[in-house]
């Protein structure tokens, strides 16, 4: 084994090493912020706070916020805390509505992430001899380039095939006998589905490891993964705004939710609605303040996304709960906060039903509908009676009647039925009028 597949000292640092180290870098990221980026300082200043103010890291709760809106006002560079010439890559992500927003990183960034990633494939069971099949988007998405430098990095090799071409992406893992793969969880099952097409055994593929995330995905998802490819499937986290993936990975030995990589990232969770902090434990929102980040530092950036914080356990770092959805996903149906992810972990208490899920919304009076649209799973095709099938039916809308506590009307479709995704799955198709 090389250096590059050994645990990096810090990994397993103390907590008080952890925490003396973000509280020097805390330091430089408020300090950058407010010298060189405009935003940073006027909001700064509003609030009455200055970089001097933090001495302790609980002192970060003095600072304001920074929300997806800061970005899109300063569209496309104006957050940038670095000069164009320094500036190496740009990636964007595009939001459902108005302007994308875009990052900035320099020369050093684009190494930090590098070496995150790399942190990150080793954590997920990777090493320099394995192969990495990227299934993520190249491109201004960042999953694709975010896994390609660090595997990269640590010295694997690394075959750029991105998303899509579905047929081809079963034929190259046959014919270049990849160790890992690395894809969205619900691009994955469109691949285990091709293998099946084709008539190739899924199950006795090269590959040993899977590093899926950019989308919320289920425990019942995992299960499911491990079965038809047998592999280790392993949550990777991380967004654009932040740094992309590599914000925290899950690690093979314990399973138990992505580990943050906190000499990099200083977490908090807070209530999505007052802004107060919640305890470890607690499920908020979690927000990111970067503490190496050159190009476009982030502080405080409300992710939106809903988490808990949990004691370290494979690594000295937190971890954070399988995040199950972003606060603007969250369905609210006859006044209950329903997540797309929640009806997928309870569709996967029915054997007899595949993972493959659409929501539809409508609203034909006054009161909104549920429509849950699934597939049937392939093995039960042409075996079950019309009877049995809108049994399968009555008994979805049991499950998510008695777990999510919603009424819905489930709708068994034929396998193949659904559209598959190549990159993050669209789960709820809103057929409510916009008013
Ligand atoms: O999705 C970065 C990424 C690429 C992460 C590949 C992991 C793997 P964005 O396009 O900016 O960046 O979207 C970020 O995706 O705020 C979450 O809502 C969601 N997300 C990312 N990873 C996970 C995960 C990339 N493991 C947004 N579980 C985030 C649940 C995830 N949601």
């Amino acid at each position: 084994m090389g250096a590059a597949d050994h645990i990096e000292p810090i990994e397993k640092a103390s907590i008080d090493e952890i925490r003396a180290l973000q509280l020097v870098r805390l330091k430089d990221a408020l300090s950058r912020a407010y010298e060189r980026v405009p935003p940073y300082k006027r909001k700064f200043d509003s609030a009455g706070v200055h970089p001097d103010d933090l001495r302790r890291l609980d002192d970060i709760v003095k600072f304001p916020f920074t929300t997806k809106d800061d970005l899109r006002a300063n569209y496309p560079f104006g957050m940038f805390a670095a000069p164009m010439q320094e500036i190496v890559r740009i990636h964007a992500s595009s939001g459902t509505t108005g302007k994308p927003t875009v990052v900035g990183y320099t020369k050093k960034d684009i190494e930090t992430w590098a070496g995150l990633m790399a942190r990150s494939i080793r954590a997920a069971g990777g090493t320099s001899r394995d192969k990495i099949h990227v299934a993520y988007g190249y491109g201004l998405f960042t999953g694709g380039l975010g896994a390609h430098y660090g595997g990269e990095f640590m010295g694997a090799a690394v075959i750029p095939v991105g998303g899509g071409f579905t047929e081809r992406q079963v034929q190259l893992i046959h014919d270049f006998k990849p160790d890992i793969i690395m894809a969205t969880p619900s691009y994955m099952l469109a691949i285990a589905d091709e293998f099946e097409r084709q008539g190739l055994d899924a199950a006795n593929s090269s590959l040993r490891v899977g590093i899926f995330g950019a989308e919320p995905w289920s425990e019942g998802m995992r299960i499911e993964i491990e079965r038809q490819m047998r592999i280790d499937a392993l949550d990777l986290y991380g967004l654009s705004e932040v740094i992309g993936p590599g914000v925290a990975q899950e690690c093979i030995e314990s399973k138990d939710g992505p580990t943050l990589w906190e000499d990099h990232f200083f977490p908090e969770i807070i209530d999505p609605q007052s802004g107060a902090p919640l305890a470890e434990g607690e499920t908020g929102e979690l927000v990111i303040t970067t503490l190496t980040k050159e190009g476009m530092p982030a502080i405080r950036y409300r992710t939106r996304d809903l988490t808990a914080l949990l004691p370290a356990t494979a690594r000295s770092m937190r971890r954070i709960d399988r995040v199950r959805g972003r606060s603007d996903d969250m369905l609210i149906i006859r006044g209950v906060n329903v997540f797309p992810s929640q009806i997928e972990a309870v569709l996967g208490k029915d054997e007899r039903l595949s993972p493959h899920y659409v929501l539809e919304l409508r609203r034909p009076e006054r009161l909104d509908e549920l429509d849950v649209v699934v597939e049937l799973r392939a093995a039960f095709a042409g075996k079950l009676s019309g009877a049995e099938i809108d049994e399968a039916g009555r008994n979805a809308e049991h499950l998510i009647k008695s777990y999510v506590g919603v009424t819905a009307k489930a709708r068994i479709v034929p396998p193949g039925t659904i559209e598959r995704s190549q990159g993050k799955a669209k789960r709820v198709i809103d057929f409510r009028a916009k008013t």
